[in-house]
Parts: structure tokens; C-alpha cells; sequence
């Protein structure tokens, strides 16, 4: 039988099937979908995984691999049937090596985001993949689902910083595929395949990372501007005079903000007054703020903000980060409002923003905008909160409304549905209508060739 087989390959303290136990795996971060699951194998081993994976195949059953369990679109909870195996990486937490030479990192699926920073660290490195998850995502997770955060602008996306990985096909078949080569050509590009794929295509089981110089204490700066198109101008200000040495710069809307002003006890405002937009950013260009004072001073002259704090100490940069990193808690204390993680080109962000809250305000009057975001890549968290209430008939049709409003006007932008969550169950439904039918179909006969039994994570994404 498939529970025993799976038991034993995983050994004594490698399952779970404890109600209790189970809880915290078999619900998002959000709490908006919760399944339920066969049994939770924790596997110690790329063999074990194989193992498992296997015995999962041959037995017809489906597998969900899940990570820190952070993600945004419900991809890492097992659906309701209560017949899939969640296949958790937590125990795969070995940095493999660090090659600092080789400026690279192998580490093992299940590694903390944090601990790998840190690893780096240790070694005069630097890891640049950051978010406000980070102390529970596990690099597995950010791998598979191509993960974005705030270093984007300077170093690109979690793709961009895969040198390698090894992944466990869905008939249990290693690909080793750990390499740390900047340079290969040697044909397909395989890796590409299971970056950002959701866990659909294979089970991550170790990655090689790209390493960094350690650009030292970056200088953090917070400012008010008074319009969101004056980010963009600002940013393209900033780029030019600091040499592009901008490595974080962050759009916060002002209810975003006041939203963790009164739900996170320690996070306090550096300003006395409430503004319509703030921008957080870092800027690597070495200890002196200097560089960063004149150029904000000559866009204070130009009209591009109304106020700036450049913090004195790491412990304040820490503060006013913190402000931004806890947005996602602050609206998940006011409930479940819609979340969309778009993207369009930078030009026309303020056009988007302009247009969305019009068109909201005439169709849901009643709705808050919670908007924030990665601006230097054109990524808006467009987060629309209903008031409270059953999710009955007419409130899901009006959800529904909202989302294509929004992904309507996307889509008018030449923009993405989604610029780092990535699709997992909440947008699949989505998906259909806002790509083409070539790239679905290209799409399928991926997921056809890489699984064709549907053992991975199936219902997700495609
Ligand atoms: P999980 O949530 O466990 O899984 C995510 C998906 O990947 C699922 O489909 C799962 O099946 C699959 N998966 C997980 N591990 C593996 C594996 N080893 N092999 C194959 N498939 C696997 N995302 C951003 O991009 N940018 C942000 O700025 C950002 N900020 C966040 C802030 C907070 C406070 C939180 C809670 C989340 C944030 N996220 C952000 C969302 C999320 O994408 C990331 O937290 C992270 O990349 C998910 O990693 P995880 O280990 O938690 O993955
Ligand atoms: C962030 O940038 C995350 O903080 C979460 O991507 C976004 O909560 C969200 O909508
Ligand atoms: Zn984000």
C-alpha cells in the first residue's frame, strides 16, 4: 500500500498524517483555500525524494511539493480530496558548498531565503534575492516560482541568479543538472524549464545560485512624493546621478501604509504628516550618503518629492524597511481582499493607476485600494479589499468583476497578470483568458511531455 511504501522510504521521522500536525501545510498564508492531504512526507535526501515520487506514480497518486508555504496563489496546498501527498522540503536544508572564488552557493531545496543570505555572507558574498518572506520561504519555493522582491532592479529575478539545479522528474528520474557555468550553450536550456514552474514540471531538490561582490551597508533613504508618476521620473533621476547605483526602490501607497501604521505595533512613520505616495529605496554607492543627498535635493528643487529621511544607522534602515516588508501582514489583518500582482511597462503606471481607480470607483464605489510595489519593475501590487461579508453569490460575481477590470486594463498596458506570484490555483482560471491560445498550447505539451500521468501538482497553474 502506497502509505506504507512512502513510510518507509522517508523513515520514522519523515511523515506526518496528525490532524494537528498537518494544520499548518494544508492552508495558504491567507488562509483562503485549505485542502487536505493523504499524508505529509518530509524527505531527508534528493534518493528519498526520488523515492517517493516513484512510488507516488506508480500508484496513480498526485504529489504537491510545498516549500516555506508563503506563496500568494494557494500552489503549495493539496486540493480538498484529501488523496494527494504533500511532499514538504523542509528537511533538505544543507548548504551543499560555497565556492567564494566562483562567486556561487549549491544549497539543497528546503534552505531558508534568510540562511542562504546569510551564508553568503559569511563569506564576504552577497545574495541579492530579498522579500518580506524571506525568514520562511525556502529557496526551493523561490526558484519554482520565479520569485521577485526587492533587489530586482539591480540584480533581476530569482532566473536570474540560477546557475543550476537538480530536479526529480515526475516518473522519479534525477536530472542533475548542478552546474555553475556562466556560460553554456550546449543545447535546450533545461533549467529554464522548471524555474517559475510552479512545481508542475518537477520537484526542485538543489539549486546553484550566482554570488555577488558584498556591495556593504547600503544607504536607505524614505521619502513622500506627491504623485505616483513622480517615482518613475525620480527613479530615472536617481539612476543617472548615482551611477545606477539604485538597488531597491519601492512604491507604498498611502492606505498601504497607514494600513501597517495601525496594524503593526512597532512600525512607526518617520514623518509627521500623511502623504499620497512614499518611496523607500536603497542605493549601493558606498558608506557616504553624500552622493545620495545632492541628488535628492535636486529633486526636491524639481518638484519630484516633498520630503526625505536617509537613515543614520543600520538599525533605522531597518526600521523604515520594515515599514514596507509589512504590508502583506498589515492587509491580511483587515481580511481577504483581491490581490493582483501586475505588471506593466514602466511608462504607464500612472496611466494604469489613474485609469484602475477610475474605473473602480464607478463600478465598486465601496472597495479600498491597497496599492504598492516594486516600481523600478513595473510590478504594482493592485490590492482590491471589499467590505466584510459571506461570500455568497453576488459577492463572488462582484470579485469576479473586480479581477477583470483590472486584468482588462492590464492587458490594454501590454502588462502581466502576474509579475512574481506566479498563477498556482488562484489565477488558473485567469490564465486562459489573457494568453493566447499558442502559448497554452505550448504550455500543455510541456506539462504533457515533462508529466504526462498529471502526478505534479495537479489543477495548478494549467
Ligand atoms: P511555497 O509557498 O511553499 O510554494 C510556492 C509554489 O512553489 C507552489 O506551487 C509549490 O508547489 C512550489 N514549490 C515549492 N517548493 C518547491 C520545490 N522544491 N520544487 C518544486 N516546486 C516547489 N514573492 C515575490 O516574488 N516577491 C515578494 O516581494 C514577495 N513578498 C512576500 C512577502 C510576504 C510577507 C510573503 C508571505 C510572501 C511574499 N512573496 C513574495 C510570495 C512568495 O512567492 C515567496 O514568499 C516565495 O517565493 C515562496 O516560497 P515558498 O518556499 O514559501 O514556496
Ligand atoms: C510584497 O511585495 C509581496 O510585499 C506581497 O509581493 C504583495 O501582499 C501582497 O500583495
Ligand atoms: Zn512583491
Amino acid at each position: 500500500m502506497l502509505i506504507e511504501r512512502l513510510k518507509q522510504i522517508v523513515g520514522p521521522k519523515g511523515w506526518q498524517t496528525d490532524a494537528e500536525a498537518l494544520e499548518p501545510h494544508l492552508t495558504e498564508w491567507r488562509g483562503v483555500h485549505r485542502g487536505n492531504a493523504l499524508i505529509a512526507v518530509f524527505p531527508a535526501s534528493t534518493q528519498e525524494v526520488a523515492a517517493v515520487v516513484e512510488a507516488c506514480h506508480e500508484a496513480g497518486v498526485a504529489i504537491v511539493p510545498q516549500g516555506g508555504n508563503t506563496g500568494m496563489c494557494a500552489g503549495a496546498v493539496p486540493d480538498a480530496s484529501g488523496s494527494q501527498v504533500l511532499l514538504c522540503l523542509s528537511r533538505m536544508n544543507a548548504v551543499r558548498s560555497i565556492d567564494p572564488a566562483d562567486f556561487s552557493l549549491v544549497a539543497e531545496a528546503g534552505c531558508i531565503l534568510s540562511d542562504l543570505q546569510e551564508a553568503a555572507r559569511e563569506h564576504r558574498r552577497f545574495f541579492p534575492l530579498s522579500l518580506g518572506g524571506e525568514g520562511s520561504c525556502q529557496i526551493g519555493g523561490n526558484v519554482s516560482t520565479n520569485a521577485g522582491g526587492i533587489n530586482v532592479i539591480r540584480y533581476g529575478t530569482a532566473r536570474d541568479l540560477v546557475l543550476g539545479v537538480e530536479v526529480v522528474l515526475a516518473d522519479g528520474t534525477v536530472w542533475d543538472g548542478i552546474r555553475t557555468l556562466r556560460k553554456d550553450t550546449a543545447g535546450y536550456d533545461l533549467k529554464q524549464l522548471f524555474i517559475g514552474s510552479e512545481g508542475t514540471l518537477g520537484i526542485v531538490t538543489a539549486v546553484a545560485l550566482k554570488l555577488f561582490p558584498d556591495p556593504g551597508q547600503a544607504t536607505t533613504a524614505f521619502l513622500r512624493i506627491p504623485t505616483a508618476d513622480r517615482a518613475v521620473r525620480l527613479l530615472a533621476h536617481l539612476r543617472r546621478e548615482l551611477e545606477d547605483g539604485i538597488q531597491a526602490f519601492e512604491l507604498i501607497g498611502a492606505t498601504a501604509y497607514e494600513l501597517v501604521q495601525e496594524h503593526i505595533p512597532d512600525a512607526v512613520s518617520p514623518f509627521d504628516s500623511p502623504s499620497d505616495w512614499y518611496v523607500l529605496l536603497d542605493t549601493a554607492i558606498g558608506p557616504s550618503p553624500e552622493p545620495l543627498e545632492r541628488a535628492l535635493a535636486q529633486a526636491l528643487e524639481a518638484g519630484l518629492l516633498t520630503d526625505a529621511v536617509i537613515a543614520k544607522s543600520e538599525a533605522e534602515a531597518g526600521r523604515l524597511w520594515r515599514l514596507r516588508h509589512s504590508i502583506a501582514e498589515a492587509e491580511r489583518r483587515i481580511g481577504k481582499g483581491l490581490k493582483h500582482d501586475i505588471s506593466v511597462p514602466i511608462g504607464s503606471m500612472q496611466a494604469f493607476i489613474e485609469a484602475g481607480a477610475a474605473r473602480l470607483a464607478d463600478t465598486v464605489p465601496e472597495a479600498t485600494l491597497v496599492v504598492f510595489g516594486h516600481v523600478g519593475d513595473g510590478n504594482l501590487h493592485y490590492n482590491v479589499v471589499l467590505p466584510d461579508g459571506p461570500d455568497d453569490d453576488e459577492r463572488l460575481a462582484r470579485k469576479e468583476t473586480v479581477s477583470r477590470l483590472v486584468y482588462d486594463l492590464v492587458r490594454e498596458m501590454n502588462g502581466s497578470i502576474s509579475a512574481e506570484h506566479g498563477v498556482g490555483l488562484l489565477k488558473r482560471g485567469w490564465l486562459g483568458d489573457y494568453k493566447s491560445a499558442t502559448e497554452l498550447e505550448l504550455m500543455r505539451a510541456l506539462k504533457r511531455a515533462l508529466d504526462p500521468t498529471n502526478t505534479l501538482n495537479p489543477g495548478k497553474v494549467i
